[in-house]
């Protein structure tokens, strides 16, 4: 663990190919298909070449594209082989095109400081893509605008805003986009946007005037530079050049070479709570450090007097921790300061922003979530806040059955609807309460099944009587910030339950989501009431035109309910039913009553649909969804099961066939009290601890309040075991949270972790400490890698994100409130979380389940500390 690295002044000054298979030199990574186009929403605009330049991800998307400048939903290639030649210094990747049955292979070679890229042609491109594919690489461009380059001689300024020149082209020349899909609405004209480039040449200097982005670009070939924000707020700076069309072998060629400032050294990364520390709490700020970089002896804790005048109030030393990915870390623990005050770390000459110490630092963690993001994201209603309309009242038309469909989103709709409803027909009733599923605008089931289960456990767990939301279902209007004397997490629940109790209703059973029909409709950045017409779709019409009555449009762009039966959520929204008619009750009688009338139903329907269909599940599917993939710790992985383990998986799995989810049954004795349903979570607990002690411990402690003190002792050693898997966190990973690795960032995971803790020390505080339930805080408002700002758009954060993934990401804002999904991993060895761009939403994106499940942790780690 103390392996520091010994800073070396004498760097190979050229590229090199390292051991983790990237081009390498002191403050230059070069990556080569590190990370394909394989993730699950097509070019997530994480993959190809990259370039991590002085620290910061600006440059990738290095391909062979179909078009001038890639949208989300264009085709991508699949990489069908990488080979690292280390004797020569190249890596090469063979790309395909399935759609166009078109290979190319991509060769990078270093050359000195440069690398030469290089596209190999077996067989010439395909007639339908000649002049269409091309060599591309992409450019960051909130890295990028406003900077200078130059192309042959010529000056420009990369513009802040997209203002370049467009052509249309016939439909018929445009490469087929995802499945077939089209981005864009056309009005009838036949016709696409394709943009024109902004300048063309053969030698490209990116960024003149800013040596850490400077990068220079030569070949034979014409280059073209284009920006592709024209198509898409989301696109990056584009520079490619077209493949000749005819010919074979080496057929375009460039040099690149990223600029490097010679002995650089990145500022040291000071992670520390945003929102401040209470008194008593401990204080450790993990500072992230260059590997070149010397570790510094000490560090100061400063303290601002309310007069103005700076003085140090600590001086203590740096520990090591040691490397972790590609950085090294140490340790500051400033625990014994504990005098309220406004403070800051200085470590050498990096000085932090100043932050609180205060018993009240926590007091207003939840406030942004629950009177701005949540309400915000109620659908069917019109919101308002103050002098602004943060959207009309969307989708008045309703909801059409969805017909057969390989859809986009991750969405499908099979071959027959499960329903009594015609493809296309309207499906009625569906357009009331539910909550958008995140940046998007659809009604995930699943999502808003966990929504209102989160709002519930918030109900029953702490019944806040805040009051800041007045909601009208009569009226459809929300307006933040003014009372209207219902709490307004009941109000949640209602709005969330008003919508899942239409879709068992009318259509029998739980849609698997309520989404759009087209494409061009799915990426909407705007008022979500004008996604649509707000008329219904009539075939008889031509599109854009309107009946006579003003009622009926030919405009094909009405939301479908996808409706394949799927039991196992029929389930979920059966047990979510039962505790939402119990919240629900003396407060909406009547949707308490249907609540409850549908739970009871479908809890009957999907248990005679499970045990016919008796599907066959696999041992991690029912023992957590949650953890288990994409831990950054090996030592949790390939726990090979033995034979003691086999037995009780085997028992586990009869038990759950028989009794049911043992979760599920919790839930309902704790809507119901009927004791069956303790019986049948008492007779799985015990085995699924033993089988997954981590994934199952927050099921254990849900029980603690329903069960008497010889449960509690039984489970004192599991809980014992517990604490020592939280505090094995603190040598896998300088932070002591799980950390995930996946396409989307592991925020939720550490939200569980966090709620999972903070229960284990309310139930068992002499097992796990109160100092333990800091982890996740800490890990949430700042300390964590890349940078130090807070996840949570927060209130009491000193410094809060910035930009999130909301549906005001075109306005490089946030919604307040939101939580982002954190540390994006990039392989081998990347974490980031860019702040002046939102567009990527596995880094940047809230989602409804995850900001409710944010309001559990906040309001049971507020209540802790209030203790
Ligand atoms: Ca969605
Ligand atoms: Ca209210
Ligand atoms: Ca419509």
């Amino acid at each position: 663990m103390m392996l520091l690295a010994v800073p070396s002044v004498s760097k190979a000054q050229d590229l090199q190919l390292n051991d983790r298979e990237y081009f390498e030199r002191q403050s230059v990574n070069l990556l080569v298909f590190s990370n394909s186009f394989n993730g699950g929403f097509n070019d997530e605009k994480n993959s190809g070449i990259e370039i991590i330049h002085h620290g910061v991800r600006t440059v990738q998307g290095g391909a062979v594209r179909l078009n001038n400048t890639p949208e989300q939903w264009d085709l991508v290639p699949r990489m069908t082989d990488r080979k690292v030649d280390r004797d020569n210094g190249s890596i090469e990747v063979a790309l395909r095109y399935d759609d166009y049955d078109f290979d190319s292979r991509v060769v990078v070679t270093a050359r000195g400081k440069a690398v030469e890229i290089a596209v190999w042609l077996d067989k010439p491109v395909p007639e339908k893509l000649a002049g269409e594919a091309g060599l591309n690489i992409e450019f960051l461009p909130s890295q990028y605008w406003l900077k200078t380059f130059m192309m042959d001689g010529r000056l420009g300024r990369l513009p802040r805003y997209a203002t370049s020149q467009t052509v249309t082209r016939p439909n018929s020349e445009k490469p087929r986009q995802f499945k077939g899909f089209k981005t864009y609405d056309d009005r009838g004209t036949g016709r696409f946007v394709d943009p024109l480039p902004i300048e063309t040449g053969h030698s490209l200097s990116m960024a003149t005037d800013d040596p850490s982005r400077l990068v220079t670009i030569k070949s034979d070939a014409e280059l073209k530079l284009f920006d592709g924000r024209m198509l898409a707020q989301n696109g990056w700076f584009v520079l490619r050049s077209v493949l000749p069309a005819g010919k074979t072998g080496k057929v375009v060629t460039w040099t690149v070479e990223p600029h490097a400032i010679p002995g650089w050294i990145r500022e040291p990364n000071i992670g520390f709570s945003q929102i401040g520390y209470t008194p008593e709490q401990p204080k450790v700020a993990v500072i992230e450090l260059d590997k070149n970089d010397t570790p510094l002896a000490t560090a100061k804790l400063m303290r601002i007097s309310p007069d103005g005048t700076q003085e140090q109030a600590f001086e203590g030393a740096i520990t090591s921790w040691g490397p972790y990915y590609k950085y090294n870390y140490v340790k500051f623990d400033f625990s014994a300061v504990k005098e309220p005050g406004v403070y800051f770390i200085l470590y050498g000459k990096t000085k932090t922003n100043d932050f609180l110490i205060d018993a009240h630092v926590y007091d207003k963690i939840t406030d942004a979530t629950t009177d701005v993001w949540v309400p915000i994201h109620m659908d069917h209603m019109y919101v308002n806040e103050g002098y602004r309309t943060w959207h009309g009242e969307p989708f008045k038309e309703g909801y059409l059955q969805a017909p057969e469909s390989d859809h986009f989103d991750l969405h499908r709709q099979g071959a027959s609807t499960d329903t009594k409803y015609k493809p296309y027909e309207l499906i009625p009733g569906l357009n009331v309460g539910g909550f958008f599923d995140a940046g998007d605008f659809d009604i995930e089931t699943g999502s808003n099944i966990n929504v209102v289960q989160n709002f519930i456990r918030t109900w029953e767990l702490f019944k806040p009587q805040r009051d800041e939301t007045f909601v009208s279902q009569k009226q459809r209007y929300v307006d933040l910030h003014r009372p209207d004397g219902v709490p307004d997490i009941l109000q949640f629940i209602e709005h969330g339950t008003l919508n899942l109790v239409a879709q068992a209703e009318q259509i029998g059973h739980m849609a698997s989501t309520l989404s759009n029909s087209v494409l061009d409709n799915y990426h909407h950045l705007g008022d979500a009431a004008s996604i649509t017409d707000g008329l219904h779709y009539d075939p008889s019409l031509k599109p854009y035109e309107v009946s006579a009555d003003g009622k009926r449009s030919g405009t094909p762009d009405d939301m479908w309910a996808f409706t394949t039966r799927n039991p196992s959520l029929d389930l979920r929204a059966a047990t979510m039913f039962a505790a939402a008619s119990h919240a629900l009750k003396g407060y909406n009688d009547d949707l308490a009553e249907r609540a409850l009338t549908q739970s009871k139903r479908l809890m009957k329907e999907a248990t005679e649909l499970i045990a016919q269909h008796n599907a066959r599940e696999d041992e991690y599917a029912w023992l957590d969804g949650t953890e288990q993939t994409n831990i950054a710790n090996p030592r949790q992985q390939g726990a090979k099961p033995d034979k003691k383990r086999q037995k009780l998986l085997e028992r586990s799995r009869m038990n759950r066939e028989q009794l049911g989810d043992m979760a599920t049954n919790l839930m309902l004795y704790g809507a119901t009290q009927e004791k069956q349903y303790l019986d049948n979570f008492s007779a799985q607990i015990w085995d699924a601890l033993e089988l997954r002690l981590s994934g199952n411990m927050q099921t254990a402690l849900d029980a603690v309040p329903y069960m008497d003190e010889a449960y509690k002792e039984k489970l004192r050693p599991y809980v014992v075991k517990y604490e020592e898997y939280i505090k094995g966190f603190d040598t896998q990973n300088p932070y002591g949270v799980p950390i995930g690795l996946g396409n989307w960032a592991g925020v939720n995971m550490v939200l569980n972790f966090g709620i999972t803790v903070n229960y284990a020390h309310i139930y068992f505080p002499d097992i796990v400490g109160k100092e333990e339930v800091y982890r996740v805080a800490n890990w949430l408002y700042g300390r964590h890698p890349y940078h130090n700002y807070s996840f949570v758009a927060v209130v009491g954060a000193t410094r809060p994100k910035q930009v999130f993934y909301g549906n005001n990401r075109a306005d490089f804002s946030a919604i307040p409130g939101n939580v982002a999904p954190g540390l994006l991993f990039r392989k081998p060895d990347h974490f980031e979380n860019f702040d002046d761009w939102p567009f990527l939403w596995g880094q940047n994106e809230g989602t409804i389940a995850g900001n409710t499940q944010y309001i559990i942790f906040g309001s049971s780690l507020k209540n802790i500390v209030a203790e």
